[in-house]
């Protein structure tokens, strides 16, 4: 990771390096904490963040979700996160905003603990390489398991829940694999480690119903896209085997953007190449995030 210069905290901003919170910290024992992964890109116009009050948005519903209280609104942290990037000098970022349970008490009771709040920017590459971005990503269906839907509460982007991912990440990576691709306790399609997944077949385009999954915002995206394209995305369950004989198949996240997937447990996928549905929407993604389609510019707030 590349530092930068200040993180936001608690409305306060600090030097990189003080960025601290005592080792005490709810979160750091229980994983109660909140956060988001979003993304700023350098445009004609200027810097732009990508569905910025969507994300925020999503924040504070995960909090919710937790039961506690966001200590800021949307449009508190929307502020934040553009003051960020203005006082770091960053013209393209990954943002990283956090709410967290913080010190005061310890033990699973949270009664007692502050609500904190952090927001860092920084440089992110790539999140599973430019080479597969362009070539496509070897996956497998992990041997981890995804928890039942009333343990994730799969709406909230919950710390916690992300240790399932990284033991997926962990053992898809040793393998020699790119990512994991996660199947719910039933055995249907969910989603990857860190991204939503899109099936191609026959010309339709299928992915799994949001209540099994993060809701992503680059997933709707793809679904918004899709729409304006005339393909409607079918939102159904499906079983891995649905994986192996898709036409297509790719994986969208903030970090990851839109990742096509060439492999899946061995099994060559299509072509073994990105399909065209795959590369239409990785451009018409692409231009959306630059500022060169003024349909969605909505979705950009200028810094
Ligand atoms: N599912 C999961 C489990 C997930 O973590 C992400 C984002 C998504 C779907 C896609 O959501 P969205 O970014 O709103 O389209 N994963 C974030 C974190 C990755 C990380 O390693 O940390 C991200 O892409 O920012």
């Amino acid at each position: 990771m590349e530092p930068t210069k200040y993180i936001w905290m608690n409305g306060k901003f600090i030097e990189w390096d003080q960025a601290n919170t005592h080792i005490l910290t709810h979160a750091f024992h229980y994983g109660t904490a909140v956060f988001e992964g979003i993304r700023c890109y350098k445009t004609e116009r200027g810097s732009a963040v990508f569905r910025l009050a969507e994300h925020m948005k999503r924040l504070v519903n995960s909090a919710q979700i937790l039961g506690f209280k966001s200590p800021f609104t949307v449009d508190d942290l929307v502020q934040a996160a553009v003051e960020t990037i203005r006082k770091n000098e960053i013209q393209e970022c990954y943002l990283r905003p956090i709410i967290y349970l913080g010190y005061g008490s310890l033990g699973v009771n949270p009664v007692g603990c502050r609500v904190d709040c952090a927001l860092a920017v920084f440089p992110w590459a790539a999140y599973l390489g430019e080479e597969g971005v362009r070539n496509g990503v070897r996956v497998k269906v992990s041997s981890f398991v995804r928890g039942q839907v009333n343990s994730v509460l799969n709406a909230a982007k919950t710390a916690g829940n992300y240790v399932n991912s990284v033991l997926a990440k962990r053992e898809a990576i040793e393998d020699g694999y790119a990512e994991a691709i996660m199947l719910t306790p039933e055995g249907f399609v969910a989603e990857a480690s860190g991204e939503n997944l899109f099936v191609i077949r026959d010309g339709q385009i299928v992915t799994p119903p949001r209540c099994l999954v993060l809701e992503g915002i680059t997933r709707d995206t793809v679904i918004r896209m899709a729409a304006d394209m005339g393909t409607p995305v079918v939102e159904e369950y499906f079983t891995r085997d649905r994986l192996y004989i898709a036409d297509e198949l790719f994986m969208t996240g903030t970090a990851a953007e839109i990742t096509p997937i060439r492999e899946v447990d061995r099994r060559a996928i299509g072509t073994g190449k990105p399909g065209p549905v795959t590369c239409k929407f990785q451009e018409a993604f692409k231009a959306i995030i630059r500022g060169k389609d003024e349909r969605y510019s909505r979705w950009l707030t200028y810094v």
